[in-house]
């Protein structure tokens, strides 16, 4: 069929969606809702099968619902409508929520009943559940719908309230009053749910230390206690507040600002002076405390050795935060190296702090090294978001760009285990370039891969991809990865050979045979460490590492600082999410030229 997607953006569900279908013969082209007469030309100049929205906030004009069958993905179970869907849900403290496909009709997710799809739901962000629960629920829903379509003869359920199985209700759009934190009443579970039903978009507006603003990234924080309220600790950026029960952690805040300017950062950089008389706990040190488990997120003072101090004292006072971005434990001579970085974004000190991590773990008397990157993302490259709120965005992107380089090359260039890369989560741009620079990568079948970053103003990218992608996929595939900006899901992956293998199932079966794949390569060390070697060297000797990465960083350079501001103008765009203005060719296949709308 001819599917056209009508949608807000080609956010990761539409991606998926996409790649679900074209993977079944499906044709799909997008048009973004820019306005009523943009989508009006698209339908006339695509003539579509059928017109999805996979995340759509307006109206689909009626001139189009009356003619032709419109499916809406609404992440509510049958019956929900209304546009903060997931907010009340997560808010409500629902213990089983869903994804219903229903048919554009007048009034808004009021059509016909096409397919739903429940899932049980988890103490966890929205954009987490949205990525996770909600795009595995919206695949197997929408798959049906379609399938259904095309029988030709399916008649869907009109939505009739007196039915049973119809629990849903309407909802309104969910205010910063319905979820406003009363710092003196709510327990550490309800300020989580509160800030979690508003996250990653728009986050709960609060003030702290005197500046109002927006809440994001929010873990529970044990061992920590104060007055309710209060900020008693800052750590890696994050901020500590305590509640009536105990404390949570608080990674990101956006200023409100009456202007458009405010984006989201790191807290403790948005409150800058603010935090002078708030106390800076550190990480319990580096690394392997506890037999092996534990934070290893703070680089080592410059004193340090290889060697891991047998007995590591506790940070101040004894106290331990809970929530770490960086973790590594050990499983039978397997290292696995966690890193949680709020929306797969890596900064400078990040890769820096990871880095340390790393060459840690090389240091263990393990056999395998897993790279698990965060159960979200797995990596997105460099932090656009602290790059454009750096005074020279050139010389921050820069110095990001070395510092995931560098990390890159360790990994490259480690001889002692086997590395994998495990993506759980997505992974695009540098990250997904970053992932390819261990010896095995794998992913749970629902990952989609971005690898390229034309996307990013004409970004020419590094982390040594101009070594490491032609090697896994040969040359002209590579160049075709790279030029289509389109999105790879992780089967088209695995059969191009850009992974290694693809697992079935959640994340706790992704894990478990990531597991017994690493298993395998630590049985196999001492033969894929000798290969590893000589292939090394063989390669270092056609090309050195360091050439590529120059080559690389002299195309960078002019991205950042040459002529033409490309990237800066993209990245710009990004970060503030200024709205798109059209749809990019690539992905409107009925706007490629020559195609002429038929009335
Ligand atoms: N029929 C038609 N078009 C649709 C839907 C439909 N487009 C997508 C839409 N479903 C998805 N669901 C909703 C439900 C309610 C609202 C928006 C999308 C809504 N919006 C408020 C408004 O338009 O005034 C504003 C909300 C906001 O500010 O974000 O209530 O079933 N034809």
């Amino acid at each position: 069929m001819r599917i056209l997607f009508l949608t807000h953006s080609f956010n990761s569900l539409a991606q998926r969606l996409y790649l679900e279908l074209t993977a079944r013969g499906h044709e799909v082209s997008v048009e973004f809702d820019i306005s009523d007469a943009v989508t009006l030309e698209a339908v006339a100049l695509y003539r579509p099968d059928l017109i999805i929205a996979p995340f759509l906030k307006r109206a689909i004009p009626e001139a189009i619902w009356r003619k032709q069958v419109c499916l809406i993905v609404h992440p509510g179970i049958k019956g929900d409508r209304g546009p903060s869907a997931l907010d009340w849900a997560i808010l409500n403290g629902e213990s089983e929520w869903g994804v219903t496909v229903l048919q554009a009709a007048a009034e808004m997710d009021a059509g016909d009943i096409w397919a739903e799809a429940r899932f049980a739901m988890r103490a966890a962000s929205k954009s987490s559940l949205y990525r996770n629960e909600v795009t595995e629920a919206a695949v197997a829903a929408v798959l049906e719908a379609v399938t259904k379509f095309e029988s030709g003869d399916f008649v869907p359920e009109p939505l009739d309230y007196s039915r049973p199985d119809i629990r849903g209700q309407w909802h309104p759009i969910m205010r910063q009053e319905d979820r406003a934190i009363a710092w003196r009443q709510d327990d550490t579970a309800a300020v989580l749910r509160k800030i979690r039903s508003a996250d990653g978009f728009p986050g709960v507006l609060d003030e702290v230390l005197g500046l109002p603003c927006y809440l994001y990234d929010a873990h529970p924080a044990e061992g920590l206690r104060g007055t309710p309220g209060e900020v008693i600790a800052h750590n890696n950026g994050a901020i500590c507040r305590a509640t009536t029960n105990g404390a949570v952690w608080i990674g990101h805040l956006k200023e409100k600002r009456d202007g458009e300017l405010a984006f989201k950062l790191p807290a403790a950089m948005v409150l800058g002076d603010r935090l002078a008389s708030v106390p800076e706990v550190a990480d319990l040190p580096p690394p392997f405390d506890k037999g092996g488990l534990g934070g290893i997120s703070q680089p080592p003072p410059s004193s340090a050795t290889n060697q891991i101090p047998p007995n590591p004292p506790l940070s101040k006072g004894g106290i331990a935060s809970s929530w770490r971005d960086i973790r590594y434990e050990e499983k039978n001579s397997i290292g696995f190296l966690h890193f949680d970085f709020y929306n797969g974004a890596m900064g400078t000190q990040q890769c820096e702090r990871l880095l340390h991590a790393y060459l840690a773990a090389t240091r263990r008397d393990t056999r395998v090294i897993v790279l698990a990157g965060g159960a979200d993302f797995w990596s997105n490259g460099i932090h656009l978001n602290l790059i454009e709120a750096a005074d020279s965005p050139a010389d921050a992107s820069w110095a990001n760009i070395n510092a995931i380089n560098d990390l890159a090359r360790a990994i490259i260039e480690t001889d002692n285990q086997v590395t994998l890369s495990a993506l759980c989560g997505n992974a695009g741009a540098g990250g997904a370039f970053l992932a390819l620079a261990a010896d095995r990568v794998v992913a749970r079948e629902g990952v989609v891969l971005n690898p390229h970053y034309k996307a990013m103003g004409n970004l020419y990218g590094s982390e040594y991809w101009t070594y490491l992608l032609p090697r896994r996929v040969g040359a002209e595939r590579a160049a075709e990865i790279t030029e289509n900006r389109l999105p790879v899901g992780a089967r088209q992956a695995d059969k191009i050979g850009l992974i290694g293998d693809c697992f079935a199932g959640d994340a706790a079966a992704f894990w478990r045979q990531v597991e017994e794949f690493a298993g395998g390569l630590a049985t196999d060390a001492p033969d894929l460490l000798a290969e590893k070697r000589q292939r090394r060297g063989h390669d270092e000797a056609q090309k050195p590492l360091a050439d590529y990465r120059a080559e690389e960083l002299a195309n960078m350079k002019r991205n950042f600082y040459g002529f033409d501001p490309s990237y800066h103008v993209a990245r710009y765009n990004f970060v503030h999410k200024v709205p798109h203005s059209r749809t990019p060719r690539h992905l409107a296949l009925h706007r490629k030229v020559g195609k002429k709308p038929v009335s």
